[in-house]
């Protein structure tokens, strides 16, 4: 995911161009294309962030410190983040929110974390401490952390009120998305996703001599219903799926992504695309024709690489 600050570039879409590419690329992958040309940033094949983090739980520091609300505004409340070591393109500092709910549950192991894969937090990552939110969007967890704030509103940063917001399909603009802001959650949970990673697109593959290729990727369950359970791939465009073997790694487990790999069967031929579908512990499965939205948000349309020869 890019770095600090991830700024939107605010290039007005020609709307017939738009709708047009939307329409030639509805049911497939390559909406990405489109995505990217609408919202200015592209989270192809869809966003991911799996490291090992280190920290205090965030609740045993809400705990220390004291939360003074009765239990009935507990439930409604958010823990608020803010960082204002610098000025973000849209905004002159960079927060997010989380309900103080998913903070207090131990089981959502929302930390506050000082390493990253067993290292002191390096400056991009967010040193000296950032928020990490497993399950929920890169986007709340802030970096370069200077205030947690307990409080009965949604952070009102504009990264959180004006952007990361699956928008509906009639916001096809700016002018068109303002009706929608306020009345859309900001995304939190993550969505089901896999992405095929070898082979890359416009790969040339030579068949094995059973006439199978070698398939590897990665997957992400929805939210909190990891450990992802299956994953289907296809060489046919989706006619027919295969079960992949779902690899154990080091720090497995439900928030951490599934690494899998599988043999298909291909024809030989160029301009061929390989499928990949992933499905969570709650059953949650990546849609067959995923809904566009003009900030380009949360795609997770089957994982796919394209352009393939196959030899
Ligand atoms: N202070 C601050 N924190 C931030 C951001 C930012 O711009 N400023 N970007 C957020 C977004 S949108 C993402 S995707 C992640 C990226 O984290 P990484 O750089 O460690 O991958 O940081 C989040 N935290
Ligand atoms: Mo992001």
């Amino acid at each position: 995911m890019p770095e600090l600050p991830e700024a939107p570039v605010n290039r007005e879409p020609d709307v017939e161009d738009l709708v047009q590419s939307f329409l030639t690329h509805r049911d497939g992958h390559t909406m990405r294309t489109n995505l990217k040309e609408v919202s200015g940033i592209d989270w192809y094949d869809g966003a991911v962030m799996n490291c090992k983090w280190t920290g205090p739980r965030l609740r045993d520091v809400l705990q220390r410190a004291g939360i003074s609300l009765s239990s009935s505004d507990q439930e409604q409340a958010h823990v608020a983040f803010a960082c204002y070591a610098t000025p973000c393109q849209e905004d002159m500092w960079y927060g997010a929110s989380i309900s103080l709910t998913r903070a207090m549950r131990e089981d959502m192991e929302v930390i506050l974390a000082l390493e990253m894969n067993d290292q002191p937090l390096s400056v991009p990552h967010g040193s000296p401490v950032r928020v990490i939110t497993p399950g929920i969007a890169g986007a709340r967890a802030v970096k370069w952390l200077d205030k947690i704030t307990v409080q009965m509103q949604e952070c009102q940063n504009h990264y959180m009120q004006y952007d990361y917001k699956v928008l509906p399909e009639e916001a096809v603009d700016a002018e068109a998305a303002k009706m929608f802001w306020h009345k859309v959650p900001p995304v939190q949970e993550m969505p089901v996703n896999s992405v095929v990673a070898v082979p890359n697109n416009e790969a040339t593959v030579h068949r094995e001599a059973d006439g199978t290729i070698a398939v590897q990727g990665y997957a992400l369950p929805h939210g909190d219903d990891g450990p992802i359970t299956r994953v289907e791939v296809s060489g046919d465009g989706g006619i027919s799926w295969k079960e992949a073997e779902l690899i154990h790694h080091d720090g497995d487990g439900k928030y951490s992504w599934k690494l899998w790999k599988a043999q298909i069967p291909m024809q030989a031929g160029s301009g061929q695309t390989i499928l990949s579908k992933a499905t969570d512990s709650a059953d949650n499965t990546q849609p067959d024709e995923p809904k566009w939205n003009l900030r380009g948000v949360c795609y997770n349309g089957y994982g796919e690489s394209s352009g393939l020869t196959i030899e």
